[in-house]
């Protein structure tokens, strides 16, 4: 058996870690010959909770599973982790405007940053999952300055899926069968869902579908799809951002399938003209514990359009908290 990683969780009592922690405990994100520590972290407040999780973590004696540890604190939870999944955050209260949502998740981020760059393993990965998650990975990394920007990534593989998922089902398409999806930007509703490199069974889907639907409906539906569910369910998005939050963290330490192109929320090298420093989402394919952005990708004016969109409420968001990152 290989030696145990170390998996630090922040909001470990919410609704996404609550399907989440099961199913790493069960090796679907780290593989089936992985044993993990689980360094689970929440507000005192919601430490009673997190016991309570604990316990039926434990009474399901996952051979995987070597240690549970619970924490009100970060600086103790990412104590040595090898990664670590920023989920908590706080929501948007009534009578919140979006620069207090900013705001007040900067400083959660910054002391959470700080506190990766104190405690955390030198090669530790981390995923914000919180949002504003692009803003928050910028935030968490510029306030750890002994860790590359590499090693910080944003959630946006809920979108990548939902796009799959909605295309599949009005293809008819096995989901396995299509590739070529690129969410680009920012997690909202101003992220652009490329299906003009997308295929289903190595055909164009750009040849199988109907461009006012793409533009008109398909688009539309995946940008506003967390709103939607909200609506329906009462309560956002969790089974699914779970199953999102293993795709991302097994496809970034294990390599994504071969061919496969997947989004992920990284720190903008400058490719495709996006401004340097901002967390926007790009194509990548992952080998190695590496991403490498998918370059070369021809990009027509409407897909230029949308990308320079999300790009700049992306540094709208940088505006907003300037004053409070590290120079
Ligand atoms: P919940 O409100 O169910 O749970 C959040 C938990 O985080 C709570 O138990 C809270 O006590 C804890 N928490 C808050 N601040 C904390 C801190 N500083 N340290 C430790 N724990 C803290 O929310 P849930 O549905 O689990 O969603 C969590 C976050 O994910 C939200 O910010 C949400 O907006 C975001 N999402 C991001 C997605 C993405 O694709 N990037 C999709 C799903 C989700 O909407």
């Amino acid at each position: 058996m290989r030696r145990p990683v170390r998996i630090a969780i922040t909001g470990a009592a919410g609704a996404i870690s609550n399907s989440l922690l099961f199913q790493i405990a069960d090796g679907s994100m780290m593989g089936d010959d992985q044993p993990v520590i689980l360094q689970l972290i929440e507000m005192p407040e919601r430490m009673e909770a997190l016991r309570g999780l604990a316990m039926e973590l434990e009474d399901c004696a996952f051979p995987l599973l070597h240690t549970i540890t619970l924490h009100d604190n970060v600086e103790e939870g990412f104590n040595n982790a090898h990664y670590a999944l920023l989920i908590g955050a706080r929501p948007r209260g009534p009578g919140m405007e979006r620069r207090d949502l900013l705001e007040v998740n900067a400083e959660i981020f910054t002391r959470q940053g700080k506190a990766l760059n104190d405690h955390a393993n030198r090669d530790v990965k981390v995923l914000v999952v919180g949002n504003p998650a692009n803003t928050n990975a910028l935030i968490a990394s510029r306030n750890a300055p002994k860790l590359s920007p590499s090693q910080f990534t944003a959630l946006t593989r809920l979108d990548h899926n939902r796009a799959k998922g909605i295309l599949a089902n009005h293809t008819g398409a096995n989901p396995l069968d299509i590739d070529g999806i690129i969410i680009w930007g920012n997690h909202s509703p101003t992220q652009f869902p490329d299906l003009y490199h997308a295929s289903v069974l190595g055909q164009p889907v750009m040849e199988q579908i109907d461009q006012e639907w793409y533009q008109q409906e398909f688009i539309p539906k995946v940008q506003t799809r967390g709103s939607q569910i909200i609506d329906a369910r009462g309560v956002s998005s969790a089974a699914s951002a779970a199953q999102a939050i293993i795709h991302h963290m097994r496809d970034w330490t294990l390599g994504t399938p071969p061919g496969q192109v997947v989004s992920m929320g990284i720190i903008s090298d400058g490719s495709y003209g996006i401004e340097k420093g901002i967390f926007y989402s790009f194509p990548v394919r992952c080998n190695y514990g590496r991403y490498q952005i998918v370059k070369g990708l021809d990009l027509n004016a409407f897909s230029q359009k949308m990308m320079k969109h999300t790009e700049q409420e992306l540094l709208e968001e940088k505006a907003a908290v300037n004053h409070l990152l590290p120079a």
